[in-house]
């Protein structure tokens, strides 16, 4: 093949959000759009990073990624790569992408130097929803924001991109390497298989035969909704082929270009068909719902955890396998080193890491943050309360991960129990989980694609009344006298302990004296207007008070949250599009 230089003009409005670029398909099929992203990414890496690496190019199959990948296998070869790596079909999870660049050896003896991944995550696909990429680094773990910043300005004022000429499409359904001739030597592609790599990983962290043990026993049931995400892909081979579960456990695993026109976000909204087998639907009865269940979203890095007829928080999920990784799990036998979690997580982590006396971090929301303290030794778990949860044993939060943990904690608390004796299931785990620390009620209100000016002076109103605590504590007492009082108010900020980076206006946060937090933040995923998400939580201690309805328990301060920052006036919404 030959290198083309194509002129090109700059797109507004590339600068990669929370986790990525993500935008409507229709803006991303431009001529061009995709391709100035990728040139502006291989500027932003620079000669050294670019020339003769290896790339993992590869997704959750959403519409537009078998184009797109071949967009960027040719402009990867133009620019100097050495090699491509493809999961068969483009397939593979977020974590997998993040396994795949840390562990996988070619057969020439090469490793990944980084990894365009293609997906909008939890966003719809489909040709009128949402297609995204994002770049991670050699340690598996998205570009820290130098670098997104620097692609961002790069887009800004990009003239040109490399691309090759007379570089066939590459056969991603079959795998194998083609080696190819350009002007600066060879350029191999080479598709494999997706799940490979990552099950040897899995299996070197966890004890496989017990929890195969515990799937099939006769007392245990399982199932696991992929929302027609990657996921789906790798649960076969880890659940179904590896680890023994029926087929007939596995939900709507076969990917699908518009995640069968769903919303592929695990949550009780959006993954009804799991919630409903679970016999947690309102509208449905499930005489017989499985001891577990559990869903992911489109690439594979988030997960619910259900038990029967139990939700399970991701905040409280994060802090029940750090409290019981060292005796579950084998890769952490030999102690934490530490967790973190993000700011709006709630604080069940933090009396976790007392109680264990770990080293504990808050850093903003996304999962870069994590991956400084775990490069340097800091930090073991992790989570968000967005259902993310995962460990160093990548740098990308791990849905699959997430439900081994689960069934480890699973196998060890039933190990003594499987011949006889009653099951300790998953609410067991949670209530005494409860008893032990105390409980945080949480609840997450979203209101999606609200007009983006409201959204902004709805935050600006908020950060304006901080500047009074006395006068935000007589507006509250107006609206429920009996709540308690704000302490301190604040726009969150992290000054990153490895290398001092500074990430301001991280999330606008209320803290009562007695625990509970309000936090407003505006997200950066979403691909039209604006998503406002307000995070309530509330701590109990008193056993007597644990068990209560978190929506009826946490209702006076949901009140607060609404008229304190005059949700409806700012979003003309009297309801939120999810509440998790
Ligand atoms: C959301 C979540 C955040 C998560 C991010 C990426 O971001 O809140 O916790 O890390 O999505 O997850 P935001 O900015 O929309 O609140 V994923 O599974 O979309 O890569
Ligand atoms: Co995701």
């Amino acid at each position: 093949f030959k290198v083309t230089r194509v002129e090109t003009t700059p797109f507004e409005g590339q600068k990669p959000g929370t986790s990525g670029l993500r935008k409507k398909v229709k803006v991303f099929i431009q001529p061009h759009y995709l391709q100035n992203f990728v040139q502006a990414t291989f500027n932003a890496l620079g000669a050294n990073r670019v020339k003769g690496a290896t790339l993992v190019v590869s997704g959750d199959g959403r519409y537009y990624s078998k184009d797109a990948i071949q967009i960027i296998t040719k402009m990867a070869a133009a620019n100097g790569v050495r090699r491509v790596w493809i999961g068969q079909n483009g397939l593979l999870a977020t974590p997998a992408v993040s396994a795949v660049v840390r562990e996988r050896v070619g057969a020439d003896g090469s490793k990944a130097t980084g990894a365009f991944i293609l997906t909008a995550s939890h966003n719809p696909g489909g040709p009128h929803e949402d297609f995204g990429i994002k770049y991670n680094m050699e340690n598996g773990g998205p570009a820290p924001e130098g670098i997104t910043n620097k692609i961002y300005e790069n887009t800004t004022t990009i003239k040109e991109y490399l691309i090759a000429e007379g570089l066939p499409d590459v056969d991603v359904s079959t795998t194998g390497v083609s080696s190819f001739e350009g002007p600066e030597g060879k350029f191999d592609v080479d598709v494999f298989d997706s799940t490979s790599d990552y099950l040897k990983l899995m299996k070197s962290i966890f004890d496989f035969p017990s929890i195969k043990k515990l799937l099939s026993s006769p007392k245990f049931s399982f199932c696991y909704d992929a929302l027609h995400g990657v996921a789906g892909v790798h649960a076969k081979r880890i659940f179904v082929e590896e680890l023994g579960a029926n087929e007939s456990s596995l939900v709507n695993c076969v990917p699908k270009e518009d995640f069968g026109g769903g919303h592929p976000d695990p949550n009780l909204t959006y993954a009804k068909e799991l919630v409903a087998r679970m016999g947690l639907s309102k509208t449905h009865s499930e005489p017989n719902p499985p001891e577990f269940g559990a869903a992911a979203d489109g690439d594979g890095d988030r997960n619910m955890v259900l038990g029967k007829r139990f939700f399970v928080t991701p905040s409280d999920s994060v802090a029940i396998i750090a409290a019981n990784a060292v005796q579950a799990i084998p890769y952490f036998s030999g102690g934490l080193k530490g967790v973190a979690r993000s700011m709006p997580t709630s604080a069940a982590l933090d009396v976790v890491a007392k109680h264990l006396n770990l080293k504990f971090f808050e850093v903003p929301t996304g999962w870069k943050f994590f991956g400084n303290l775990m490069d340097a030794g800091m930090c073991s778990i992790c989570g968000e309360e967005s259902f993310g949860t995962g460990s160093d044993h990548i740098r990308e939060k791990d849905g699959i991960w997430a439900v081994l943990a689960w069934l480890s904690i699973l196998a060890y608390k039933n190990k003594d129990n499987l011949g006889g004796g009653n099951l300790v299931t998953v609410e067991d785990i949670v209530r005494q989980h409860w008893a032990t620390y105390g409980r945080h009620y949480y609840t997450r209100y979203d209101y999606e694609n609200v007009n983006a000016d409201g959204a902004k002076e709805l935050m600006a109103h908020l950060v304006k009344l901080q500047s009074s605590i006395d006068e935000v504590n007589k507006i509250i007492k107006g609206i429920v006298p009996n709540v308690s009082h704000v302490v301190h108010a604040d726009e969150f900020e992290y000054k990153d302990p490895v290398d001092g980076s500074v990430s301001k206006h991280q999330g606008i946060r209320y803290l009562f004296e007695d625990g509970s937090r309000l936090v407003f933040r505006l997200s950066g995923t979403g691909s039209e207007g604006a998503t406002i998400r307000l995070y309530i939580e509330q701590y109990e201690k008193d056993p007597s008070k644990i068990g209560r309805d978190s929506q009826e328990a946490l209702a006076p301060l949901v009140e607060v949250a609404l008229k304190l920052s005059k949700m409806q006036e700012y979003t003309g919404r009297s309801a939120p599009t999810v509440i998790t």
